[in-house]
């Protein structure tokens, strides 16, 4: 745990842990009461109700089990790179769409902008939604103010493919931050157990920012088809238009959506990917 006298090892007390676990008692991000003891090791005493939480179910045996990626997140940053990996605006859809499930403020980081002409092309469409986009660069250092001043004072889960970038903006914001959070993800990816590498990163000035690589495999649980509109900005003020209530957006008369897309105010990948993940749930 990260206190003012800095890291402390710490055991949760036993009467935490009464019943049967559904979810994670004290989780990344979380904020407690804890005691040390003269040895210097800490013991957690109570956890505060946490105001958010990114939630994975996790399917067990014994019941479904709610394993906490970032507790207290204020906003989730989505890094994709302009070019080299080209973005897979599919998975940033299927990520929005979990923010929005989840009630986490989503923001867009597009980097490498240096590789392409017109980074805006792409990505405005994000900022269109309603979304903040933020053009960076490591190699020309465009943008990168900007996504300090985003990071400040807030509880970040940072998301996205790898080879975006990720590591290299966090070091460019502050020295050693990327190569801490690359450890912690390259850790993961050998499979290690991931309660024991999660960890999250104090930013100068205020804030923290955590690596949350499982943003890929986070199924949208507990999701119908039937609510997927909700999740997408441009979608959901226009179902109430709709003739049907229970409208599928896909094939009915007087679908307000449909009309929408055919006058070309709804972007036709933003609807192939309301598709897709409805199709999920279906
Ligand atoms: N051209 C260009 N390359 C970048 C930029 N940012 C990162 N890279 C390169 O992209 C590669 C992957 O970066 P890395 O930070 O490891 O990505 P991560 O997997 O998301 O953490 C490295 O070779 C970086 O030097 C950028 O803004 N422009
Ligand atoms: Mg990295
Ligand atoms: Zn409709």
């Amino acid at each position: 745990m990260e206190t003012g006298q800095g890291v402390v090892v710490c055991q949760l007390r036993g009467k935490l842990k009464k019943g049967r676990a559904t979810s994670d008692i004290a989780a990344l991000g979380d904020r407690v009461v804890l005691t040390v003891s003269a040895d210097g090791s800490g013991a957690i005493e109570s956890v505060e109700e946490r105001r958010q939480a990114i939630v994975r179910l996790d399917p067990r045996p014994q019941g479904e089990y709610r394993q906490i990626l970032l507790a207290n997140a204020d906003q989730a940053v989505f890094v994709f790179a302009c070019a080299n990996p080209n973005p897979k605006l599919r998975m940033l859809d299927r990520f929005l769409v979990i923010a929005e499930k989840q009630k986490v403020p989503a923001v867009v980081i597009a980097n490498k902008i240096d590789l392409v002409d017109n980074p805006r092309e792409t990505f405005s469409l994000y900022a269109s939604l309603g979304y903040r986009v933020i053009y960076t660069s490591t190699k020309t250092r465009a943008g990168l103010d900007e996504l300090k001043s985003q990071l400040q004072n807030k509880v970040s889960a940072l998301a996205g493919p790898s080879g975006v970038g990720k590591s290299s903006l966090l070091n460019e914001i502050q020295d050693g931050l990327g190569l801490a959070v690359n450890e912690i993800s390259s850790a993961m990816n050998k499979g290690r157990h991931t309660t024991a590498t999660r960890q999250m990163f104090a930013l100068d000035g205020g804030g923290y920012a955590a690596d949350t690589p499982g943003w890929k495999s986070l199924a949208l649980w507990d999701t119908s088809a039937e609510e997927m509109d909700a999740y997408f900005p441009e979608l959901r003020d226009l179902v109430p238009h709709c003739q049907f209530s229970d409208c599928s957006h896909k094939h009915e008369p007087g679908c307000a959506v449909l009309a929408a897309l055919k006058n070309g105010t709804i972007h036709p990948e933003r609807y192939d990917s309301y598709l897709r993940l409805r199709a999920g749930q279906e």
